[in-house]
């Protein structure tokens, strides 16, 4: 059967404008082989005799391309090609790596390699990013972590739930973590287990169920950002687990490509040491998430389905969605086009800080300062001591969590207008005081929170400061070395021990808030850091997501949680009333089983996490971590089938007002 018309006819224009591209490259080639002839520049590839592979690359279909490189001083690229033809397919490899970086960033390798050179002589000059910029502590939105007010605005943010997106950037290697695996897949507490993928998507399946009483049948869109180093592995735990309950098409991942790694001030592109044949390339920065949004149409098809906010957030913080939800309804509440999350930051912690930022020519902005910027900038203006902590032990600049929410319709304008590109930076690390030499190969970088530094004066941005860290924000970022450091230098440790640990911790002070006792914490010592472990309490999103879900679940006053004790709860509709745990408990039910839980003690061996021994085999997500978990007792109770149990049974027979509340009323069945 013959191909319709109209497809030929296209692919004849593709064919003669392919043929015409080839010319005018094959022509290009010439003039600038012409012009590095007339400037003396020798176009030999190889100190040897011969200079043809060059020569053949120049006619090849990458001619263009190699004239333009060799004009931008990238001959060493070629240098010491064999003229024996024995590389050939190696040669082309390379020269197909170059065009395809070349073809994924904007304007090309010649404007990356211009842009490089640019960014790196003002980073060996110590250039000022924020020349003519006076920081100022900036006004935002503080919220008590369950407070009548936090509340308010988390019940907001649910009721606008309908139109939201999520965007969760996990394209980053994890290289400080030292793990070797994808930081998503990682537990998120040994507890439960479930990996970050998982509760993230829990968390807004979770959220999906209360929008839907807005919007019924409405599904919450998610993107993934990945990159090379986590795609595969990403869309492998995504199917490995049937996305985790969500629908597949709900699920998008958009794959960012990396960048050329840079040797020298020069811009010169790095060639693998064990393959010369091969660049060195790297990961271009969370910021590519806003061109990625707009190229691939995601934000347009997100708009025509009446998506209103979209919600960015980072892989591996295991409170993120304890304050999202709160977050947007300060965006709805006061219309912000852009609003950051953040927390009380500690002087010098690596997270950025958030300023206001005026200029000598009047025009201000609110933006993220990243941490090795904030202290040169406060030097060189207001604060001669640099990034310190004030009386209230934190620095007064907010600190960054990278939890952004923007409104659909003003980023979409923005992107419109920018195409979602965002300024990049460079950050060598040098290996002399002259700056002219770096320890390792560079590269550009753009970071998502630089999306604020795009917009025009009048729009709308704001932040939020949850006052409590613990509520909010503990990432895991740090290997155990670095760790201890950071805690030497009194910074928070951002480890794998305390990203477990403070989901504990703020398990257990969100429960005392809500009336139960809770026994203290051990004083322990994992992998050289002191840390408090509180009783092993975690839940999952479908559980409670948000506060008043906790409060109509739970009778905090009826709760009472020994020390060293382990509860886990999963389950949608379980019902705690009355409670005692010294021990270990795992509560799991199915969606529609109806559990009370009303005078129930559970006393056992329970569970126990134990520093490693160094001499024991362990696996590395217990490596990273510095203990292990010993289950040596647990009650289990599991509810596989719909229906309504009270546990123990004897619950039936309790008369007040809260039972009968609670208790079924047709069949109850004992665990
Ligand atoms: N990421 C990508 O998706 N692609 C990339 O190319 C790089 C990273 P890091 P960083 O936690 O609060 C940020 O490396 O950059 C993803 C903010 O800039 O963990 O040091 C990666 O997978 C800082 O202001 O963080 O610092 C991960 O999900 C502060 O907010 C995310 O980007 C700090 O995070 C962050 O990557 C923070």
């Amino acid at each position: 059967m013959g191909k319709p018309l109209v497809h030929e006819q296209s692919q004849v224009a593709i064919g003669l404008a392919a043929g015409a591209a080839v010319i005018a490259s094959a022509v290009a080639a010439f003039l600038a082989y012409n012009e590095l002839r007339r400037r003396g520049k020798p176009l030999r590839i190889n100190n040897q005799k011969d200079s043809s592979n060059v020569e053949g690359a120049l006619k090849g279909k990458h001619g263009k391309l190699v004239s333009d490189l060799l004009a931008l001083d990238q001959r060493h690229l070629f240098d010491g090609w064999p003229d024996d033809g024995a590389h050939e397919a190696s040669g082309h490899q390379l020269l197909q790596q170059l065009q395809h970086l070349d073809a994924n960033y904007n304007g090309g390798l010649k404007a990356y390699i211009t842009n490089a050179k640019k960014l790196l002589q003002d980073a060996q000059a110590g250039a000022n990013a924020f020349q003519g910029f006076t920081p100022e502590v900036p006004k935002g939105k503080k919220l008590t972590y369950a407070s009548e007010k936090f509340e308010a605005y988390e019940q907001q943010g649910v009721k606008a739930a309908h139109g939201a997106a999520f965007v969760l950037v996990a394209g980053g290697l994890g290289e400080r973590l030292g793990y070797s695996g994808i930081k998503l897949a990682l537990p998120v507490d040994s507890a439960r287990g479930a990996c970050f993928l998982q509760v993230y998507t829990e968390s807004i399946l979770a959220l999906q169920q209360l929008a839907q009483q807005q919007k019924p049948g409405c599904l919450l869109p998610l993107a993934i950002m990945t990159s090379d180093d986590t795609h595969q592995r990403t869309a492998d735990l995504l199917a490995e687990h049937n996305h985790f309950g969500a629908e597949p098409s709900q699920i998008t991942l958009i794959k960012q490509e990396k960048v050329a790694c840079l040797v020298d001030n020069e811009a010169h592109l790095a060639l693998d040491p064990s393959d010369r044949f091969k660049l060195l390339t790297k990961p271009h920065g969370h910021g590519d998430v806003h061109s990625l949004l707009h190229s691939s149409g995601l934000l347009q098809r997100w708009r025509s389905q009446g998506v209103s906010h979209i919600c960015f957030f980072q892989d591996t913080n295991g409170l993120v969605f304890r304050a999202l939800p709160a977050a947007l309804g300060v965006s709805v509440a006061h219309d912000f086009d852009l609003n950051s999350l953040a927390v009380p930051r500690k002087a010098k912690e690596a997270i950025g800080g958030i300023a206001r930022l005026t200029h000598r020519d009047g025009r201000s902005m609110t933006v993220n300062v990243e941490y090795n910027q904030l202290d040169p900038l406060l030097r060189a203006t207001t604060h001669p001591d640099g990034d310190t902590n004030d009386s209230s032990g934190f620095s007064p600049f907010p600190g960054n969590i990278n939890q952004l929410v923007v409104k659909a319709d003003s980023y979409a304008q923005q992107l419109e207008r920018t195409g979602g590109l965002i300024a990049e930076f460079v950050n060598p690390k040098y290996a002399d005081s002259s700056r002219s030499k770096f320890k390792s190969p560079t590269r550009l970088e753009c970071m998502m929170q630089d999306y604020a530094k795009e917009l025009p004066s009048e729009a709308r941005t704001g932040f939020t400061v949850i006052k409590e860290v613990w509520a909010a924000y503990s990432p895991v970022k740090n290997a155990p070395e670095d760790a201890r450091a950071k805690v030497a230098a009194g910074s928070p440790s951002h480890s794998a021990t305390t990203g477990e640990l403070d989901i504990y911790h703020a398990n257990c002070r969100t429960l005392q808030q809500l009336g139960a006792q809770v026994g203290e914490p051990d004083q322990c010592n994992f992998n050289g850091l002191d840390v408090e472990l509180w009783p092993r309490i975690s839940w999952s999103p479908t559980f409670a997501l948000t506060l008043a879900q906790l409060k109509s679940k739970m009778d905090g006053e009826g709760l009472v949680i020994s020390k060293g004790a382990s509860l886990v709860i999963e389950g949608a509709d379980v019902h705690i009333r009355n409670l005692r745990v010294d021990g270990a408990l795992r509560i799991k039910s199915h969606a529609r089983a109806h559990v009370l839980i009303d005078g129930l003690t559970v006393s056992n061996g329970g569970w126990n996490w134990r520093a490693l021994n160094p001499d024991k085999p362990a696996k590395e997500e217990e490596w990273i971590r510095g203990f292990k978990v010993c289950r040596k007792d647990t009650e289990e109770l599991t509810y596989s089938e719909p229906g309504d149990y009270v546990v123990p049974p004897k619950a039936t027979r309790i008369q007040d007002n809260k039972a009968k509340q609670h208790a079924p009323e047709q069949a109850v069945q004992s665990a």
